[in-house]
C-alpha cells in the first residue's frame, strides 16, 4: 500500500501533491529492500546520469539527491530515466542528508554532487569550498550518524580529482603522488579526499575515493571545453556561428569516456577492502589535438580558421598536464577503458551535430 503511494507520488505526470511538494521527492522508504538501492548526489550531473543508467541496468534501485524548490533538471531527469526516484536535499544542508539517509536507507551512497567548473570556482571560491568540500564531511557524518560508528552498513564513493595533483610532482600521477592543487576547486577536492580516507581509517568505514581523471561525452556540461568544441563545431558545419573562442589551448588532459568510468566507481564499492584509485587513459593531449580531430570529424578543415583567443577563459592558475597511472585499478578492480581518445571526440561532434540538426528544424 506505502509502496503505491510512493509509486503515485513519484509520477511525473502529476504537477504536485496535496501539500504542495514536487510529486518527484519522497519522504519516507520501506525498510524492506529486495534489490540493493544506491543513492546519488549529483544525480542531474554527466556522471549522475551514465551511474544511475548503469546501476539501473545493474538491477539496483536508484535514488537521486535533488536541490532547490523546483529543480527545472528533474523533468527533463525522469523523462529520460523514470526509474529514478528523487530526494530532495543539498550537499550545504546536513539535516536534509540525514533525512535523506533515513528515507532512502542505501547500501551505496556516490557523493558526486558538486561545483565542478574549476573556471567558477575562482569566483565563488566560498561556495565551492562549502559544496564540493565541505559536503564531503557532511555526508560522512550523515552516514555515521544514520548506519552508525561500527559496522556502518552504508559504502561510500567519493568523487574525488586528477585536479588535486595540479602542479604535477611527477608524471604519470598515481594514488601515491603528492598533491598540490591550483584552485579553490581543487584545494576544496584535497579535503573532501582527506576526510574520505580518515572517516574510513578512523571509524572503519567502507570509504573509497576515486581520483579520476579527465571524462567526457554527450552529456557532459556546455561549460566544459571539450563540450564547448564538439557543440561550436556542429554549429559551424551547419552555418549556425562561425567562430569558437577560447582560453589557454597548451593545457594537456587525459581525457577518457564518462560511461567507462563509472563502472570504476562501482567496483570499487564491490571490493572487500575500501580504497583509493586513480582512473585514468594513461595518456594525454593538448587541447589543439581535440581541436583537429574534433574538426576533421565534422569535415571541416583547418580548426585555426575557425577558432579564436579570448583572455577571459584563461584561468589565474593553470594545470598543465595531467596524466593518470590507472595500474593498481586495472589489477584490483579488473577496469579497463574501452573508449578511445579518437572515438571520444567522434561520439560526441557526431551527436552534437544531430542535436543542433534537430535543434535547427
Ligand atoms: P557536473 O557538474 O555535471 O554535476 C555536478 C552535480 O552536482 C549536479 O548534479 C549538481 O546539481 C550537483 N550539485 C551542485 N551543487 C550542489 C549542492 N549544493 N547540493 C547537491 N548537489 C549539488 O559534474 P560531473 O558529473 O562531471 O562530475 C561528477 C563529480 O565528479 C563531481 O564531484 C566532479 O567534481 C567530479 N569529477 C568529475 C570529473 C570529470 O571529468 N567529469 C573528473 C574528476 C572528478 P544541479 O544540476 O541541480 O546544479
Ligand atoms: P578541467 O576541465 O578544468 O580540466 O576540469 P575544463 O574542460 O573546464 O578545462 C580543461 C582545460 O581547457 C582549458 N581551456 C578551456 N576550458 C574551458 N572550460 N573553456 C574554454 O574556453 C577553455 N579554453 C581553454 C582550461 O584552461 C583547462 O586547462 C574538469 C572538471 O570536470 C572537474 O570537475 C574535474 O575534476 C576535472 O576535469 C578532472
Amino acid at each position: 500500500m506505502q509502496r503505491a503511494q510512493e509509486a503515485s507520488r513519484s509520477d511525473p505526470t502529476r504537477k504536485h501533491d496535496d501539500v504542495g511538494r514536487s510529486p518527484h521527492i519522497i519522504e519516507r522508504m520501506s525498510s524492506l529492500h529486495l534489490v540493493p538501492r544506491a543513492f546519488i548526489t549529483g544525480i542531474t550531473g554527466q556522471d549522475g546520469q551514465h551511474l544511475a543508467e548503469f546501476l539501473h541496468g545493474k538491477g539496483y534501485e536508484v535514488f537521486g539527491l535533488m536541490k532547490g524548490q523546483n529543480n527545472p533538471k528533474a523533468e527533463s531527469l525522469l523523462a529520460e530515466f523514470p526509474f529514478i526516484r528523487l530526494v530532495s536535499g543539498d550537499l550545504t544542508d546536513f539535516s536534509s542528508l540525514v533525512a535523506a539517509l533515513r528515507a532512502v536507507e542505501p547500501n551505496e551512497v556516490y557523493n558526486l554532487g558538486a561545483i565542478s567548473f574549476v573556471a567558477m570556482s575562482f569566483n565563488q571560491a566560498e561556495l565551492t569550498s562549502n559544496v564540493t568540500g565541505l559536503g564531503v564531511l557532511r555526508m560522512l557524518e550523515a552516514i555515521r550518524l544514520v548506519g552508525g560508528s561500527n559496522n556502518n552498513p552504508i559504502r561510500f564513493y567519493q568523487a574525488s580529482s586528477s585536479e588535486m595533483y595540479g602542479q604535477v610532482r611527477e608524471i604519470p600521477q598515481t594514488e601515491l603522488t603528492a598533491f598540490h592543487p591550483r584552485s579553490p576547486y581543487g584545494v576544496a577536492k584535497v579535503f573532501g579526499h582527506h576526510m574520505t580516507v580518515n572517516y574510513r581509517e578512523s571509524y572503519g568505514l567502507h570509504a573509497s575515493s576515486g581520483i579520476l581523471f579527465n571524462h567526457e561525452g554527450p552529456r557532459r556540461g556546455y561549460e566544459f571545453v571539450t563540450r564547448k568544441i564538439s557543440h561550436s563545431v556542429a554549429r559551424i558545419k551547419l552555418g549556425l556561428e562561425d567562430k569558437l573562442l577560447l582560453g589557454n589551448l597548451a593545457a594537456k588532459r587525459d581525457w577518457g569516456y564518462a560511461g567507462d568510468y563509472v563502472k570504476a566507481m562501482w567496483l570499487m564499492l564491490q571490493q572487500d577492502q575500501p580504497d583509493d584509485y586513480v582512473i585514468a587513459t594513461g595518456e594525454t593531449h593538448e587541447i589543439t589535438e581535440f581541436l583537429q580531430l574534433a574538426f576533421e570529424c565534422a569535415g571541416l578543415g583547418d580548426w585555426k580558421k575557425y577558432v579564436g583567443i579570448d583572455k577571459q577563459y584563461f584561468r589565474p592558475a593553470e594545470v598543465d598536464l595531467l596524466v593518470g597511472d590507472a595500474s593498481k585499478a586495472e589489477k584490483q578492480l579488473g577496469w579497463k577503458r574501452e573508449v578511445d581518445f579518437p572515438s571520444l571526440v567522434e561520439m560526441m561532434v557526431r551527436h552534437d551535430l544531430d542535436l543542433e540538426a534537430k535543434r535547427a528544424k
